[in-house]
């Protein structure tokens, strides 16, 4: 299995309850290695753009005010199928049906306000990266 790189935020409910230690412990134990690490408060313009392909959905609004609610940390994960691995531990995205042991079946509050994003392609995965992140920025 290759090693590959996915691209995760811990979101503002997140944040606000002081679980970016809690979450990222999660992600390391599943194998999962932090290369790169920023802790902002998105603009507007930026939680717009990167969810631009939910746009039309009727939460989009919604997902975009809350994504902007307080500080999120975006990160570089490296692992064996990384993206995959992510989004096993990182549950369903209604905690409600979310696996016990998921991130979002442990400490998810809701369906939007669902702790983590997680990429779910490699391909998805490049463009979130360079959104945030500078080759440079990045230390495997
Ligand atoms: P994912 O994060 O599990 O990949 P997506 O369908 O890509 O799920 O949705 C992106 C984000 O939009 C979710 O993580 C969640 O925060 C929010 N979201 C998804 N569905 C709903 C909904 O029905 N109501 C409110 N927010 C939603």
């Amino acid at each position: 299995m290759a090693v590959t790189r996915t691209f995760s935020i811990i979101k503002p409910d997140a944040t606000r309850r002081n679980l970016t230690g809690a979450v990222t412990k999660m992600l390391e134990d599943a194998g999962l290695r932090v290369v790169a690490s920023k802790r902002l408060h998105l603009t507007r313009d930026q939680a717009e753009g990167f969810y631009a392909v939910h746009r039309e959905r009727p939460f989009f609004g919604e997902l975009c005010e809350f994504m902007t609610s307080g500080p999120v940390v975006v990160q570089v994960l490296e692992g064996e199928d990384a993206v995959k691995r992510n989004r096993d531990i990182m549950g369903a995205t209604n905690p409600k049906d979310a696996a016990p042991g998921t991130i979002r079946k442990e400490l998810a509050e809701s369906i939007e306000a669902n702790t983590v994003h997680g990429s779910d392609s490699d391909e998805n995965a490049a463009i979130e990266i360079a959104y945030f992140f500078k080759p440079e920025e990045i230390v495997g």
